[in-house]
């Protein structure tokens, strides 16, 4: 196999796909640009707006509990979680922050779905800004992306399923 061929015959297109966006309001000014970020990256890959719908939460703590009620109700192809924790000077930051990626993780395996970890985890504000459309780019974007292909990976993987359950 050529995997440098492969790779870049990743498909992306979003066309026909429907995408849930979880979004803590906690470092919402940070947030905000993660989303606009996801949202502009679903469009500019043919995602229609009605096949995108945008759930804000509290903070990065409660991502998985949204995303594991989306993903139950079968009505999604991915679920992309955004959200900012900055670290601070207590040891809550080591709390939130890895229990959202634990959490995501463990979703996204209980339900078989992709569910995206498009949360920023950094020491300061300027670091976080930088990374939600700053001079290190848009996690959000990146998160929506990896999404997109996710979601023909997975989609041709239940094809696989289907066609060797048949056989
Ligand atoms: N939530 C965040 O999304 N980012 C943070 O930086 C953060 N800090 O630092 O406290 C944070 N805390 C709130 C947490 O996610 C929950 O919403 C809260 O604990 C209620 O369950």
């Amino acid at each position: 196999m050529n995997i440098g061929r492969t790779v870049q015959q990743t498909r992306t297109s979003g066309k026909g796909y429907r995408f849930a966006i979880v979004v803590s309001r906690f470092n919402l000014s940070i947030t905000k640009k993660l989303l606009d970020g996801a949202v502009d990256c679903l469009k500019r890959h043919g995602v229609k707006k009605e096949d995108m719908r945008i759930f804000p939460c509290p903070g990065a703590f409660e991502l998985p509990q949204v995303a594991n009620v989306l993903c139950a109700s079968g009505s999604w192809d991915a679920v992309i979680c955004l959200g900012a924790v900055i670290r601070g000077e207590t040891p809550h930051f080591e709390y939130v922050s890895s229990e959202a990626a634990r959490g995501i993780q463990k979703v996204s395996l209980w339900h078989s779905l992709p569910v995206m970890f498009g949360v920023l985890t950094t020491d300061t504000k300027q670091q976080a800004l930088a990374r939600a459309g700053g001079k290190h780019g848009n996690k959000g974007w990146d998160a929506a992306l990896a999404a997109l292909e996710m979601a023909h990976l997975f989609e041709g993987l239940r094809k696989r399923r289907r066609s060797a359950s048949k056989k």
